[in-house]
């Protein structure tokens, strides 16, 4: 197949998806049917008569219909919603050592990348804030050969057998008699099936954090899951762990909020990435490596393959090795972001799979969705799913099949077309799989090293600030609270008894029920021990009973930087233009961007006569869409007491923790609001205005995130 340079995957330099498709200039660019005729009226079909029968013989009709009505593919069975953009990723230090894969191995090669950010449970036009695991899925375009990095923003998953994922799936999706509800886990499907799966515990502690209720996409770690292989020239195998740091820091939003969110703006997320990329605000994450020789596969107390484990970083710590930068959103969502087939199998040569059971299954699962999600063997032809490697081989035809081969010879080997295309040794770049010993019996088990489900469940909660363990509390009693069947939730409680005893009772509590005492044991379904194939749970004791990289809070990664957050300016016609301008430019120079709210839209006057432009009226703006607010100073600011939707957006912003800002006139608003507490130190104020001193501090503040504490007061 011809490769050329230009491709739409071209894209280090930001430029890229010119896709040459019979493209025309501007001056002729007429209307045309798909085979290239000009159409002369495209808004009447063909009839017998003004006001007769229309035709059969409208062939110009009949090709927009027909186009029209295939329009729709199948959606993803999971990860249906989707944020795509491309970019780039940048090695730090050659990794040789370790992976002989080029784009890890020579500084100098910029690779292109396609990221797709997901949610997991909901359909594709369901709302971003949904409670859920995040998919985080890279497309390396590497010179040789497609890396996909098929990852979440959780280091863990729910399962350990890919034997499970259909029934996890049904589980937690919509319940199939009356598709309710739509991206939500708090239903009694998901919690029956995971008060029976104890091995689920480690990642119900990750999703039940505000990790699963992200800030942003930019705002999100993302992990390659399981253990991978580096494999280095020498045939020398490292395990690998994959993590994605984001610059922005880790952050997360109030569940009420979340709620709010999903009302207010459904595709919350997906614009933030779409804006933030417009304005050039270029999201980017450092990708680090655990790297753990061959020979300490057995020096932990969990096991490497089981993906409901990760290794604390206490242990093995995360190396950077490079970094990604997003640069450049879709042109067209459906042939890139929907279109985009990743698949864990896509790996080069340096990069090698374990036996995680998890894993293995994946590798059947993908190749097979993409042939019933894009309908042909041929989906690799897609602009976006294209090699940027030189690609040759002998399969032919297929649906939609792009790509003119030409001769006669389609086999290996041959003598008539000169032997090509040739096998490619080791040496020349040839992929070679791993030379594992593996000598065993055939058997359907898993291994007893996979039975301890709660130890780490554990090590995530004893990590958390007592702020995110009241998040995690609080989570499980609104999602248990929506279950209706008494007997799930008592099961759970018991797992969570496990886990640790105080976090059962908290939710206990809420549930109006006792933590069961005489629970059954938890059985661990399918892990091979007695007759019926179950096994009693493990406990193992752990070489560290906490993580600070775990906790969001005391996680070193989290930067103080306020770079892209959005403050919500509450003004009014009679605003102090100044006292806007002193917190506007030191926002700004920040990196943050302040957003001009007002009773209508156009310009307001301000108290020195010059006109101040209007982005958003106190009917469109909500606090939940916005990072902090500011009241300036200023006579008409007085009047802003009296409208109903600034004392919402005040209490929303009060009660979701967000810090606040005040001069003068601003200040009376807020002591005029019953809810806040002026005294709070989330709540900044000044009687002068244009005060700079309280621009330093609340920019100081907004670079916590958010006042936690505020909420042992609400
Ligand atoms: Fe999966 C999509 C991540 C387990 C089967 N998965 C999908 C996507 C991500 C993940 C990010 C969306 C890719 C995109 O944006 O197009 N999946 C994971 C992770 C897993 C995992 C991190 C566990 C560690 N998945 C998993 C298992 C199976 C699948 C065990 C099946 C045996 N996943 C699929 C799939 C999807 C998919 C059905 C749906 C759409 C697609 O593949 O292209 O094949």
């Amino acid at each position: 197949m011809k490769n050329s340079k230009k491709t739409n995957q071209d894209n280090s330099d930001g430029k890229q998806n010119d896709l040459e498709y019979n493209k025309s200039n501007a001056e002729n660019e007429f209307l045309t049917t798909n085979q290239g005729v000009k159409i002369n009226d495209n808004n009447n079909s063909l009839k017998s008569g003004e006001r007769g029968p229309s035709l059969l013989e409208d062939f110009i009709l009949r090709e927009k219909i027909t186009h029209f009505d295939h329009e729709r593919i199948p959606e993803r069975i999971v990860h249906a919603r989707g944020s795509g953009a491309h970019g780039y990723f940048e090695l730090y230090n050659s990794m040789e050592k370790y992976t002989k894969a080029g784009f890890l191995n020579d500084k100098s090669i910029k690779t292109p990348v396609f990221v797709r950010f997901s949610t997991v449970a909901g359909s594709r036009g369901s709302t971003d804030l949904a409670r859920d695991v995040r998919g985080f899925a890279v497309k390396f375009y590497t010179q040789e050969g497609i890396f996909d990095l098929v990852g979440n923003n959780m280091p863990v998953f729910f399962i350990q057998d890919a034997m499970k994922f259909p029934d996890l799936i049904h589980a937690v999706k919509a319940e199939p008699h009356n598709e309710i509800p739509q991206a939500a886990s708090a239903h009694d499907t998901f919690w029956d099936f995971i008060s029976l799966m104890p091995e689920s515990m480690h990642m119900i502690m990750w999703v039940m954090s505000d990790r699963a209720i992200p800030r942003s996409l930019r705002m999100m770690e993302g992990f390659g899951v399981h253990t991978f292989r580096f494999i280095n020239d020498k045939n020398e195998s490292h395990f690998v762990k994959f993590h994605w740091k984001p610059k922005l820091g880790t952050h997360g939003v109030a569940w009420d909020e979340a709620q709010k969110i999903s009302g207010k703006n459904s595709d919350f997320h997906k614009l933030d990435l779409w804006e933030a990329i417009e304005a050039g605000n270029f999201p980017e994450w450092e990708l680090g490596v655990q790297i753990i020789p061959e020979s300490d596969e057995h020096k932990f107390d969990f096991d490497l393959l089981d993906p409901t484990k990760l290794v604390p970083e206490e242990l093995v710590p995360v190396t950077i090795v490079g970094k990604m930068v997003l640069n450049k959103n879709p042109d067209n969502f459906f042939a890139e972001t929907e279109q985009v087939a990743f698949h864990p199998g896509h790996i080069v040569p340096g990069i090698d799979f374990t036996n995680d059971p998890l894993l293995q299954g994946r590798l059947f699962s993908y190749t097979d969705t993409q042939l019933s999600r894009l309908g042909s063997p041929n989906f690799h032809e897609i602009p976006i799913n294209r090699t940027i490697a030189p690609m040759h081989n002998n399969q032919r035809d297929g649906h939609m099949r792009q790509e003119i081969a030409k001769g006669k010879v389609s086999y290996h080997p041959n003598s008539l077309g000169g032997g090509c295309p040739f096998q490619a040794k080791m040496d020349q770049g040839g992929f070679v799989s791993f030379n594992e010993r593996v000598d065993a019996h055939k058997v359907r088990e898993r291994s007893k090293s996979f039975s301890d489900h709660f130890s780490q469940a554990a090590l995530f909660y004893n990590s958390q600030t007592p702020i995110e363990q009241d998040h995690i509390a609080s989570a499980l009693s609104f999602e248990l609270g929506k279950v209706e069947t008494v007997s799930i939730r008592e099961r759970m409680l018991g797992l969570l008894n496990h886990v640790d005893s105080n976090l059962a009772a908290t939710v206990a509590k809420t549930l109006g029920i006792a933590v069961p005492k005489d629970i059954e044991k938890p059985i661990n379904h399918g892990v091979g021990a007695d007759d019926e194939g179950n096994q009693e749970p493990a406990k193992v004791k752990q070489n560290i009973g906490s993580s600070d990289a775990l906790s969001m809070l005391k996680n070193p990664t989290i930067s103080n930087t306020i770079a892209t957050r959005q403050i919500a300016f509450l003004c009014a016609d009679g605003v102090n233009a100044d006292s806007i301008k002193v917190m506007k430019i030191a926002l700004q120079n920040a990196g943050a961007k302040a957003v001009i709210i007002a009773p209508h839209l156009g310009t307001i006057v301000s108290a020195e006569g010059t006109e101040i432009a209007v982005e958003q009226t106190y009917k469109i703006a909500a606090s939940v869409l916005f990072d902090g607010v500011f009241i300036p100073s200023g006579k008409g600011i007085a009047d802003l007491s009296k409208i109903k939707e600034v004392k919402e957006f005040l209490n929303d912003a009060y009660h979701h923790c967000k810090f606040i800002a005040a001069e003068a006139e601003g200040v009376q608003i807020l002591k005029n609001n019953s809810d806040i507490k002026a005294k709070d130190s989330g709540v900044l104020t000044s009687e002068n205005s244009a005060d700079k001193l309280l621009a330093t501090s609340f920019i100081k503040a907004l670079g916590r995130h958010r006042f936690w504490e505020r909420e042992k007061t609400l």
